[in-house]
């Protein structure tokens, strides 16, 4: 199995992981198939004296194979994808911990609604650049942009989400371990998009009670 993904703390990131694999394995597999034919050809069939080069009209039988296999193979892809897909993408987990982040030129605001719940009013806490989040409990990501189309990466959440101005868009994630870990930007969104950083904390129950206490205490 590959290293170099980074560390998987989402509780939907093995799902992902697992596709993610196995569609990399296919390809990988389909890379090695052409490239090995690719070099085979050039060699059996270089230039050798005496020998007159013949035209073709192709194979229909082959034709047909390679189109049905490849149609074939993504078939299976989307069913095996549509359950990962239902449960990350069509069903938002019941929960009392709700985070908005506004994407802009080139920051992440990140807001919390206080404790009466709700955003908007006096009692809401505003951030930039770091989201803090219990470990093991969903959380409602409420996704905005106060300008162009940004994306909220969480890499070690398998989650990746485009911010876009005018729209509100609800997601949720629910981390496994706690950490500190980073929030890209992964849509090129102006010049400081490389800069536009933030990071994500992931607490311990006991930790995010302690934060939220302070955070509400000033
Ligand atoms: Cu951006």
């Amino acid at each position: 199995m590959m290293r170099w993904l980074p560390e998987n703390v989402g509780s939907f990131g093995q799902d992902v992981d697992w596709l993610f694999h196995l569609i990399y394995y296919i390809t990988a597999a389909t890379f090695v198939l052409v490239a090995t034919a690719m070099v085979a050809f050039l060699i059996l069939y270089r230039h050798r004296e005496g020998r007159r080069a013949t035209y073709t009209h192709g194979n229909a039988t082959l034709e047909i194979v390679w189109t049905i296999v490849p149609a074939l193979i993504l078939v299976v892809l989307t069913f095996l994808s549509v359950p990962t897909w239902g449960r990350i993408q069509q069903q938002l987990p019941a929960s009392d911990v709700h985070v908005r982040i506004t994407a802009k030129q080139f920051n992440w605001e990140v807001s919390y609604p206080g404790p009466d719940g709700k955003f908007g009013t006096e009692d809401d806490r505003t951030f930039d650049n770091e989201v803090h989040v219990p470990v093991g409990k969903p959380v409602i990501l409420h996704l905005g942009s106060k300008d162009v189309i940004h994306s909220l990466f969480l890499p070690n959440l398998r989650f990746k989400q485009d911010a876009v101005p005018g729209r509100e868009i609800v997601k949720w994630v629910q981390a496994t371990k706690p950490g500190k870990y980073e929030i890209p930007c992964a849509e090129l969104c102006g010049f400081g998009h490389s800069g536009m950083k933030g990071y994500l904390y992931v607490h311990t129950l006991e930790e995010f009670a302690e934060w939220q206490k302070q955070a509400w205490a000033s």
